[in-house]
């Protein structure tokens, strides 16, 4: 064993010999990126050495092991969340201070893998995190995309859109492997032809295109253990060889197509959310990385055990979201076409083995593929749909005998269709919404009539987040006073934080924890000067909305509320109020109209009341934080004192952002929607602000359609004011009129559409009273203290490691790998 100086030396040796290695440099003589790289090196042979054994472990083991597949991965940074994996930051620190160098420049090297748009994909990332840190079994599957969300610069107050090539910033990720053996071709095209032989039918697929899935491992590093888990991202290559046969009849150009539509595949991440996107492009995606997974995972299996007939035992694959549902297809097409089994058992098979998690109810964000489109691309996964769908309606129709308008709602293919939604209900064991609320909504609405068919499939599992990143990683200042307080247990067992609820009356902690929070504060005001160039005051309140730009997250209710804050400080010389900096930070999806507005409005409110008089200047002000990332939030999030989780009650799923803002002890203020209700519960009454229409209220509000946005207009003069700006030129001096749009929405609807469909006219007046009781709550310095101490306290039950095990108890039923 070595001393902790030698280890240190070690390191110091290690990342010197790697400089002269792979660059020919020194210390001296090498840039940052080398140095962050020959780091990356030295970390990487003790990440190895586990990786190793853990695939040791795992085979000897032989027990059940989960995929879990997502289009969308939001991993973070690696180097900091695996040095602290490895407990080894503070030595690498020191060792890069003897060599002159601060770890946190060279952190800032690397890139952050922006592979997914939100809530969806950095969820997968914490639950990558969490099945690691307990020892579970398990591989995340993906695309390896060449150009992950784009980039945002805000130029004249709106969002421009960047080219995200992150992989060309490092020259390559040094984190990933590629495993050339595990190269697998998918299938596009073709035609398909039927033969019967010995009375058996065969389907043969011929004249398609194919393309070659490379995977890339990257290591995910439990905490507390040296189990290391997988995140295999697929990356689409054209294959090796020309298509000799086609070449040779002359058709040069189908050939050279092949090429073409190989490289393509996985360039880059669709940048919408909550919003279905028709593009063949995006079903190549889907088809591409769910076709290499389950070639992958037959092969593994059948190295195993020979065949197929004992799948469900060993393998489990939870699908997020609809996105990867073409899985089942393809693995039915394997059973059949492949193995010869029949499609009977083959069917029950595939039954058991998916689970399907559902992450939204916006109806235009569920997804439908025209039929046409589905059939061209992939004619033999779109014969197997079509024979799903017949079991499907049969055993329907002995459900609701006679009932076509129900069985034509639920069943897969219909109206030139096809429903992934329904596929993955008809086809998974389980089904599960991702807060209390949202699996309460699935089974009454958007799944009713599936529900009373197969209630048993249906259930909810809360989200959760890692503490590991949003906590170790990203409050370092927090945990040392957590450490000291109520010692380490928290970041295994974030339940161990309710050990803090004594020292919430304890004045002296009260003030060290405030202490805490001012110092993020000050390191979030800092990198934002140096970032943006933007001067804050960390004396006043942080009040933060981070999020993606969507209309139902109401970031449009939180700017007309500055806008009527603004007015009052400027008409009214008695008004007072406490200090508040109101920050956000959001991307919109580039076409997406009304939500690039909303951050227009920001930006201009935002450099409007930075000319105001100081009166105003001193109790208001707003930023908007470019380009919003993982990396960002790890840095904004610890710094609130304020999170605004405010959408239309029954939209949001969950939201994970509120859970992460709790655990840094910023207080909620909130609807009771998504995982905010169970906020409440946690938190208890008198630590959160909860304003505004409930779920159901909002249901009835739509369903009885006796909402009217004018009336909500004219009764209250408040919104009069604020709306008033939108139009008269206060906040367009050039009377470029931008904001006419998001005016007219509010109060008369878009072509045909209702008017203020997310009730922003209707939440207003209790959203703006529930903040001036906020404000007055936090003048109460001690109460205030005691409010954000209690968030933190009790924020335990959202840890991802708990939904991993809620996961594993309902649906999976790993068994933990022997650490
Ligand atoms: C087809 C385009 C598309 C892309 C992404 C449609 C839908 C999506 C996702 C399902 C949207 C998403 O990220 N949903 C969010 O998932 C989080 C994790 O469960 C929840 O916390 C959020 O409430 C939910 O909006």
């Amino acid at each position: 064993m070595l001393n902790k100086h030698e280890r240190k030396q070690q390191i110091i040796d290690g990342i010197k010999s790697n400089l002269r290695n792979q660059f020919g440099k020194t210390v001296k003589t090498a840039n940052k990126t080398q140095i962050y790289l020959a780091c990356v090196q030295v970390a990487r042979e003790e990440i190895m050495d586990r990786w190793v054994k853990t695939k040791e472990i795992e085979a000897e083991h032989g027990g059940k092991k989960l995929y879990y597949l997502s289009v969308e991965f939001l991993p973070g940074r690696a180097m900091s969340n695996n040095l602290i994996a490895l407990g080894k930051t503070d030595m690498y620190a020191e060792a890069l201070m003897e060599l002159g160098i601060s770890i946190n420049e060279i952190e800032d090297i690397e890139a952050d893998p922006g592979l997914g748009n939100g809530g969806l994909g950095r969820l997968a990332s914490c639950f990558l995190d969490s099945l690691a840190t307990l020892n579970y079994p398990a591989m995340g599957c993906g695309i390896r995309y060449e150009y992950g969300l784009f980039r945002q610069r805000i130029i004249n107050d709106a969002q421009v859109e960047i080219p995200d090539d992150w992989l060309d910033d490092m020259g390559g990720y040094p984190w990933e492997t590629p495993v050339y053996e595990d190269e697998f071709s998918v299938r596009f095209g073709g035609k398909l032809t039927e033969e019967y032989v010995d009375g058996v039918l065969k389907v043969h697929h011929t004249d398609y295109s194919v393309v070659e899935a490379i995977p890339f491992d990257l290591p995910v590093l439990g905490y507390g253990t040296d189990n290391v888990g997988t995140l295999r991202l697929w990356s689409a290559h054209s294959p090796k060889q020309i298509d000799m046969e086609s070449f040779s009849r002359g058709e040069y150009v189908r050939a050279v197509e092949d090429r073409e539509l190989a490289e393509v595949i996985s360039k880059v991440l669709y940048p919408a959310e909550n919003h279905k996107e028709g593009k063949s492009l995006r079903l190549k995606q889907h088809y591409f990385f769910t076709s290499a997974t389950i070639q992958y995972i037959v092969r593994e299996h059948k190295r195993c055990y020979g065949s197929l007939y004992n799948l469900a035992d060993k393998v489990c694959i939870q699908i997020n979201d609809t996105h990867p549902a073409l899985a089942i297809p393809e693995l039915l097409r394997i059973m059949i076409d492949e193995e010869g089994m029949d499609w009977e058992a083959s069917c029950n098979i595939c039954k058991k083995v998916f689970g399907y998690t559902n992450h939204t109810v916006l109806s235009e964000a569920l997804e439908k593929w025209p039929e046409q489109l589905f059939k061209e691309l992939l004619p033999r996964i779109y014969a197997i749909v079509h024979g799903i769908n017949e079991d499907y309606c049969a055993k329907l129709w002995k459900f609701y005998p006679g009932q076509w308008d129900k069985i034509g709602s639920m069943a897969i293919v219909g109206y030139n269709e096809i429903r992934m939604a329904n596929l993955c209900v008809a086809m998974s064991d389980h089904v599960n919404g991702v807060s209390q609320l949202h699996g309460e909504i699935l089974k009454r609405d958007v799944f009713k009539n599936f529900f009373m068919v197969e209630p048993w499939k249906f259930t909810s599992i809360t989200n959760g987040i890692t503490p590991r990143r949003w906590l170790l990683n990203a409050n370092p200042a927090l945990c040392k006073l957590l450490d000291d307080s109520i010692g380490e247990d928290y970041k295994q067992d974030l339940s161990a934080l309710n050990k803090l609820e004594p020292l919430a009356d304890d004045s002296a902690f009260l003030q060290r924890f405030a202490d805490v929070k001012l110092e993020n504060k000050r390191r979030f005001a800092d990198w934002l000067q140096q970032k943006q160039g933007i001067t804050i005051d960390p004396s006043m309140v942080f009040d933060v909305q981070s999020k993606r730009a969507h209309e139902y997250k109401r970031q449009l209710m939180n700017l007309l509320h500055i806008i009527s804050l603004y007015d009052r400080l400027m008409n009214d010389s008695s008004f007072e109020m406490t200090p508040v900096t109101f920050i956000f930070a959001a991307k919109a999806s580039a076409n997406y109209t009304m939500a690039k507005q909303i951050i227009k409005l920001a930006n201009v409110l935002s450099h409007k009341i930075s000319m105001a008089p100081s009166r105003v200047r001193e109790r208001l002000n707003v930023v908007f934080v470019e380009n919003y990332n993982v990396t960002a939030a790890e840095i904004l999030i610890p710094a609130a004192d304020v999170s605004e989780q405010i959408s239309t009650a029954g939209k949001e799923a969950s939201g994970t952002g509120n859970m992460k803002f709790m655990l840094n002890g910023a207080v909620t203020i909130g609807t009771l929607d998504g995982a905010n209700v169970e906020i409440k519960e946690q938190v208890g009454d008198d630590n959160i602000f909860i304003f505004g229409l409930t779920a159901q209220e909002v249901e009835r509000l739509n369903r009885y359609a006796n909402y009217s946005s004018g009336k909500a207009y004219e009764s209250n003069a408040l919104i009069r004011r604020a709306m008033d700006y939108l139009i008269n030129g206060e906040l367009d001096l050039n009377g470029t009129r931008v904001f006419n749009d998001l005016y007219h929405v509010l109060l008369f609807g878009e072509n045909g559409t209702r008017a203020d469909p997310y009730l922003v006219l209707k939440d207003f007046p209790t959203y703006s009273e529930c903040h001036a009781k906020l404000r007055t709550a936090y003048c109460d310095t001690k109460r205030w203290q005691r409010m954000s101490v209690l968030n933190t306290a009790r924020a335990g039950y959202f840890s991802s490691d708990r939904s991993i095990e809620d996961y594993n108890e309902k649906i999976w039923k790993l068994d933990k790998l022997p650490f």
